[in-house]
């Protein structure tokens, strides 16, 4: 960092304070992880200087040969990691990946049956307020209210009465594993197309954690951000009869130039997750989030659908009569990071909020354990218990402190 020092005072500064704010804080937030050095090495490259319009091989600017080398790299480790016919890994996010579904196989005014965002859903599937919702009919389903898991009647009645173009299986708060062979069963049936949106249980489908789409539904998106442990960005896999209509899709579609700095940052984390390694790293993000669910539910917190499958747990605190967005505000005083979130049949405003979210994939990266989880859980139940008193905020923040330092995180970055 020292000639961005030079350069950039300001700018190397806020690096250094958000590498030491990473170090210090325990992160909770279930769609965030920590990358390598590797991978971090490979987004500050030079590959940011090159434009690649087009795809390894066929591109619109010359001097692509050596860039080609990382897009083909990046693409045959993702089939290989998912066992995908096609993987297309330009997308430069999770929503635009979705996006380039829905362009690749819906006109305007199509019909998507899709998750409802409080119930676990993402924006991208149907949201009023995102382009989904602005260029597409949709009906939303949800989970049950007894359950409080997906509702697989519902879903086959909506299907069957609405005769969807497009079904979407998958989200952004949902704890418990998705199934999708049943998902596929009902597309089949009424004639539609099966996307499923694994952006967060990503890294267990690629560990053989979590139930696999691929083979089932037509298109699987993720990020590969999250459980997946790569950079931030976003990636497409389907079968190769729909390669050419994705492709196209995505670029000239939606986007122009591919990040390539970030497609060969992909390229090392879909090695990484390759790696024997990768998974004991899966198994023990599921393992940390069971831990933490019942350390929670030990001190008394509701969870949504009674627990977790993954790596995530939905906390309703409502019965103790806290908002989402207090928690959060609280547990940030307390160098505790996680997000308010909307629960199913939620009564407050996406701002407010009754529950919170909180994820392993960050803490188990750090290499904390099911003892650490306990930790942390008593950690958060010492911040609700007294919500607002300065005075546990500030002895909760010394216990984290004591804890994250045991688990170093980016030593080079924080100095
Ligand atoms: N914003 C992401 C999350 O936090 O789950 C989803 O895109």
């Amino acid at each position: 960092m020292q000639r961005l020092a030079e350069v950039d005072p300001d700018i190397a500064k806020a690096l250094r304070e958000e590498a030491r704010r990473q170090h210090r804080n325990l992160e909770l937030i279930a769609s965030e992880n920590f990358v390598s050095e590797a991978v971090l090495e490979a987004l500050g490259s030079v590959m940011t200087n090159k434009y690649a319009e087009g795809y390894p091989g066929r591109r619109y600017y010359g001097g692509c040969e050596v860039v080609d080398v990382a897009e083909d790299l990046a693409i045959a480790r993702a089939k290989e990691l998912f066992g995908a016919e096609h993987a297309n890994v330009q997308p430069h996010s999770g929503a635009q990946a979705n996006m380039a579904v829905y362009f690749t196989v819906l006109k305007p005014g199509d019909l998507v049956l899709g998750p409802n965002l409080s119930h676990g859903g993402h924006l991208t599937a149907g949201s009023p307020v995102n382009y989904s919702g602005k260029f597409y009919a949709i009906v939303p389903y949800g989970v049950r209210r007894d359950t409080e898991r997906i509702d697989l009647d519902e879903v086959r009645d909506l299907a069957k009465k609405h005769r969807p173009k497009l079904i979407i299986a998958g989200g952004s708060a949902f704890p418990r594993a998705i199934d999708f062979a049943p998902f596929g069963e009902i597309a089949r049936e009424v004639d539609a197309m099966l996307m499923a949106d694994i952006a967060h249980p990503a890294g267990l489908v690629a560990a053989g954690l979590h139930p696999s789409p691929v083979g089932i539904a037509d298109f699987v998106t993720t990020t590969t951000h999250k459980t997946l442990r790569g950079p931030r960005g976003g990636m497409v896999m389907c079968a190769a009869k729909w390669a050419q209509g994705l492709d196209k899709t995505v670029m000239p579609g939606v986007q122009g130039g591919p990040l390539m700095h970030v497609i060969a940052a992909k390229a090392v984390a879909f090695r990484e997750a390759l790696q024997p390694a990768f998974r004991d790293y899966q198994r023990q993000i599921v393992a940390n989030a069971k831990a933490l669910a019942e350390a929670l539910a030990g001190h008394g917190y509701r969870l949504v659908s009674g627990g977790t499958d993954t790596h995530l747990v939905l906390v309703d605190l409502g019965a103790r009569g806290i908002t989402g967005k207090d928690a959060q505000e609280a547990l940030d005083r307390a160098w505790i990071t996680v997000n308010k979130n909307t629960i199913p049949f939620e009564t407050k405003s996406p701002m407010v909020t009754s529950g919170i979210r909180v994820g392993t994939p960050a803490v188990t990266t750090r290499g904390m354990g099911e003892p650490e989880m306990a930790e942390i859980a008593r950690l958060i139940d010492r911040v609700l218990s007294k919500l607002g008193d300065a005075s546990v905020e500030a002895s909760v923040r010394g216990a984290v402190q004591e804890l994250t330092s045991r688990f170093p995180l980016y030593p080079e970055r924080t100095t």
